[in-house]
């Protein structure tokens, strides 16, 4: 059963020059790429993002983190991994959460640290299950960006909607 995963990599995979390396492991799986953008994170973004978190006390470091605020890279680079057990393949290469705990052949047993504040930067976001992933793919993209149907959809009529278009 095919199945969808966002992943995504965070500030400091960027910062890092990770981009390339990262998306070489994740090539490990043989999953197929349906989605792929750089994309800057708004605080409401981050916040629904994570608000599973949100009682943490590390919550609003977690938000600086997400929208670049400690690495001086304001976006992300956010992609949906899509086939067979999309989300385990690509949870599986990441490592545990806590890039300490994690296999250090891992991404994040490789690439994350813990900083002083307590926050985790794991340098890749992967969705956790099925219901994750659409709701996170469903939060991060228009059915427009991403090349498969993955998630029924409606067709709207908007009005009076401003866009930028090129000069
Ligand atoms: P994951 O599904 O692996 O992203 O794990 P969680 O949703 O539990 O955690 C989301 C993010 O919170 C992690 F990427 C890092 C951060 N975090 C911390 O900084 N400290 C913690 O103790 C737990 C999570």
């Amino acid at each position: 059963m095919n199945q969808a995963a966002l992943i995504l990599i965070k500030p400091d995979g960027l910062k890092k020059s990770l981009t390339g390396n990262i998306l070489t492991r994740l090539s490990e799986t043989k999953l197929e790429i349906v989605a792929a953008k750089m994309a800057r994170v708004s605080k409401e973004l981050a916040e629904e993002h994570y608000k599973h978190l949100k009682d943490k006390p590390f919550f609003a470091e977690l938000i600086r983190y997400l929208r670049g605020e400690l690495h001086d890279r304001r976006k992300v680079m956010a992609l949906i991994y899509w086939g067979k057990d999309a989300i385990g393949k690509c949870r599986e290469l990441a490592g545990a959460t806590n890039p300490e705990q994690a296999d250090p052949t891992s991404i994040r047993g490789s690439y994350g640290r813990i900083t002083t504040s307590g926050v985790y930067e794991n340098v890749i976001h992967v969705s956790a299950n099925e219901q994750e992933a659409e709701r996170e793919i469903k939060l991060w993209f228009l059915p427009l960006e991403i090349i498969v149907d993955l998630y029924p959809t409606k067709e709207i009529i908007e009005e009076k909607k401003k866009i930028r278009i090129w000069a």
